[in-house]
């Protein structure tokens, strides 16, 4: 059971800290003067085999359903290196790099060498997320798909509103997969809601999350977004999730998944997130 007790944390002071678990290096905590922002759910099982069920996944190489593999690949059931353990900068914030490579293991799915960086900046009233993956081949061209799977801690979804979805297309997997346009200025939940957004802007911004404050998610090199919240009868037929937990979550997840990235040899890819409380 030595993964369950494999956290790293970045305390920023003044109880602003971020938890990584390095199963996955999933976040499984971010309090920003005391308050939680991320749902994590009670039922969420913490046995270095299964995904975390709340935090911060980290989806790669697959989103989704994989032939190969576990659904949304393996990273996040994998053990990540602490590539760089915390340290302060000289700004005050407090910077943690983690790390993984190709394995037997991972080469079982996905025959590629790879390197994965995910670099974590806890600033005062932000989370900042910066991934590198680069293809150490010399030969072999890749293609993956990557997302940050979050889980937003929220008072009641139903008062949540979600910004910079207007206009921008969508496969509703609530819906059969039917591809739709969405025609809300902002979008609300009041139902099981599946939907991966394709070609979203770089801002989003969610209202009444923790204490009824706003939560900004800035995003680089991720095009698109997914909005989740699995609702009365979905949330029955998830084993490590509470039946009567759906009103207090919602997943903004920023992915690179509805085309996927193509990485050539000796070539590299960068991508990244901030998250903001407002
Ligand atoms: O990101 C949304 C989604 O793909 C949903 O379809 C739902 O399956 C959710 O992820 C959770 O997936 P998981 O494999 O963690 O149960």
């Amino acid at each position: 059971m030595a993964a369950a007790t494999s956290v790293v944390v970045l305390d920023r002071g003044n109880n602003t800290t971020c938890t990584i678990n390095l199963h996955g290096a999933t976040v499984v905590s971010w309090r920003v003067n005391n308050q939680e922002q991320l749902f994590v759910s009670k039922q969420a099982i913490f046995d270095g085999k299964k995904p975390i069920r709340g935090g911060i996944p980290f989806v790669f190489p697959q989103f989704g359903p994989w032939t190969f593999g576990p659904q949304h690949g393996f990273a996040r059931i994998v053990r990540w290196n602490l590539e760089k353990a915390p340290e302060r900068l000289p700004s005050g914030d407090v910077e943690a790099i983690f790390s993984i490579m190709d394995s037997e293991f991972t080469r079982s799915m996905w025959n590629y060498p790879f390197r994965l960086t995910y670099r974590l900046i806890l600033r005062e009233k932000e989370l900042h997320f910066n991934i590198g993956v680069y293809n150490p081949s010399k030969d072999l061209t890749f293609s993956f798909n990557l997302l940050l799977h979050t889980y937003f801690k929220v008072p009641d979804v139903r008062r949540c509103q979600i910004t910079g979805l207007h206009g921008c297309t969508f496969i509703d997997k609530s819906r059969d997969g039917t591809v739709f346009q969405e025609g809300r200025d902002v979008v609300t939940i009041s139902e099981w809601t599946d939907r991966l957004y394709q070609n979203t802007p770089q801002e989003h911004i969610i209202t009444n999350v923790v204490s009824g404050r706003k939560m900004r998610i800035q995003k680089y090199n991720f095009p698109d977004t997914v909005v989740w919240n699995p609702w009365i009868e979905k949330a029955k037929e998830i084993s490590d999730f509470g039946d009567d937990e759906f009103p207090n979550m919602v997943c903004v997840e920023s992915g690179h998944v509805s085309s996927p990235v193509i990485l050539l040899p000796g070539t590299a890819f960068e991508a990244s997130q901030i998250l903001q409380v407002m």
